[in-house]
């Protein structure tokens, strides 16, 4: 985008203060955000080489994955915890909107109500739109929450409140068996002693159609995307429970030095 387009393109005044911004500083930025960019492809590029194996896929390609797999409007919500670090290395949104990242609140079982409160409101958003004679379709994003585990346990009985407000909620978790973040402090801070970090999971697949919810269980590699796109495609609330290495663990953000 050049000076003039950026220029046409500010139709309010709310973006004014933006451009005089960018005008001062000589879009200094721009360079910066190209090298993110280009940055940020090498690292896709990088994930969706490495797969990992049956029954422990590398949680960044699960991510890379999930990217190429969405679309500009769908929305992704982000839990925390490592799957969360994982998805922002790699997670391009579509929209200013299309990313929403509890985790500078370290709010650990948040993605999957998030997103259920965001599918309800582009819900309504939808009705007015279409009260209002919009095209059917009108704001049809998917609404994707991201979720370790551990995470998404703590939350699980939303899944309730998803089926029944028959809410196309989209729940991807990155299942390492366990706190994987914890794991990351204990193997750098306390010499990998590992305490209460793993956990015994159930089939979470089969625990979403228990709910009445579809349920896709991801073993192996080749199995995502179709996963993925199948839960997607399906216009209800599904799970996607994804098996993860659980020994490939992020640097902790707040390690003792
Ligand atoms: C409510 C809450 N409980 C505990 C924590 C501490 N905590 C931060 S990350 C994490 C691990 C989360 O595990 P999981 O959701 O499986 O994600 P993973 O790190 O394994 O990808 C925990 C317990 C927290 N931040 N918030
Ligand atoms: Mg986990």
């Amino acid at each position: 985008m050049d000076d003039e387009e950026i220029e046409e393109s500010d139709e309010g005044a709310g973006m004014r203060p933006v451009r005089y911004a960018c005008e001062a500083c000589g879009y200094a930025w721009r360079a910066e955000v190209e090298a993110a960019q280009q940055e940020q492809a090498e690292a896709r590029a990088r994930a969706l080489a490495n797969p990992g194996g049956p029954g422990a896929l590398h949680p960044e390609y699960l991510m890379a994955v999930l990217s190429g797999v969405l679309g500009p409007n769908d929305v992704v919500v982000s839990d925390s915890g490592n799957a969360a670090v994982w998805l922002r290395a790699q997670y391009e949104a579509g929209l200013t909107s299309g990313f929403i990242d509890t985790t500078n609140f370290s709010a650990v079982g948040s993605g999957l109500p998030v997103a259920i409160g965001v599918r309800a409101g582009l819900s309504e958003d939808e009705a007015r739109a279409a009260e209002a004679g919009a095209p059917a379709g009108f704001g049809a994003g998917r609404v994707v929450a991201v979720t370790g585990d551990g995470g998404f346990m703590l939350n699980v009985a939303e899944l309730e409140t998803s089926v029944r407000e028959r809410l196309p909620v989209v729940a991807v978790i990155a299942n390492d068996f366990g706190f994987g973040n914890v794991r990351s402090y204990q193997r750098t801070v306390y010499g990998d002693r590992r305490i209460a970090s793993d956990l015994t999971n159930p089939d979470f697949a089969a625990l979403a159609r228990l709910f009445g919810a579809d349920g896709y269980r991801v073993e192996r590699p080749d199995e995502l995307a179709p996963a993925l796109q199948a839960a997607l495609a399906g216009g209800r609330t599904a799970v996607v429970d994804v098996l993860v290495d659980p020994e490939v663990l992020c640097p902790p953000l707040h390690a003792a030095r």
